[in-house]
């Protein structure tokens, strides 16, 4: 999906593995993502969106149900270190720094690979333990190149959709479900 004009030259501009693995107490993303050029020149979390990073969200029901709470998420490798943010928290929480988080993210300009672990608590993405029936969930991640705008993004792409574009829409989320 490109932004204001921006293009994608290639797989080695943007593209990616992602896998999400899980334990009792977290759901766990590993991404590694070809990138060329690594922007996330940001001191502020909550504007790791601008730059690159990875976002997803999860929705507490079957995609298109509307009784269901969404959360939003993300991880970022800013200038003073990695980050994982809750953009939409669950109900009761508050948006900041993601409760209970363990990221990393490292960058290998040589390679151009930016890899990505974020393990996040279930009881920080709205469930009370490892979810057994199905939910939504939406995956993106954001290129930022040479881009100087407070939205510097070139553009992202999507496993899912429903998250790079106001208004987000869990109906165009996927739909997951847990496997031991
Ligand atoms: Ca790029
Ligand atoms: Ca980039």
């Amino acid at each position: 999906m490109s932004l204001r004009g921006g293009t994608r030259s290639g797989p080695d501009d943007l593209s990616g593995t992602i896998r999400y693995t899980h334990t009792d107490k977290d759901l766990i993303l590993d991404a590694v993502i070809k990138d060329d050029v690594h922007n996330a020149d940001r001191t502020d979390p909550s504007a790791a969106w601008q730059v690159d990073s990875v976002q997803y969200d999860l929705y507490s029901g079957f995609p298109g149900t509307t009784d269901g709470n969404r959360v939003e998420v993300g991880a970022a490798l800013l200038p003073n270190g990695p980050v994982a943010y809750t953009w939409t928290p669950p109900p009761g929480q508050q948006a900041g720094p993601t409760p209970g988080a363990d990221v990393s993210v490292v960058r290998d300009g040589t390679a151009g690979t930016t890899t990505y672990r974020l393990a996040v608590p279930w009881t920080s993405l709205g469930f009370d333990r490892a979810p057994t029936g199905t939910f939504g969930l939406s995956f993106l991640v954001n290129d930022a190149d040479a881009g100087t705008a407070t939205d510097a993004r070139d553009g992202y792409l999507q496993w899912g959709a429903g998250v790079g574009a106001a208004p987000k829409n869990p109906v165009r989320f996927r739909s997951a479900r847990l496997v031991r």
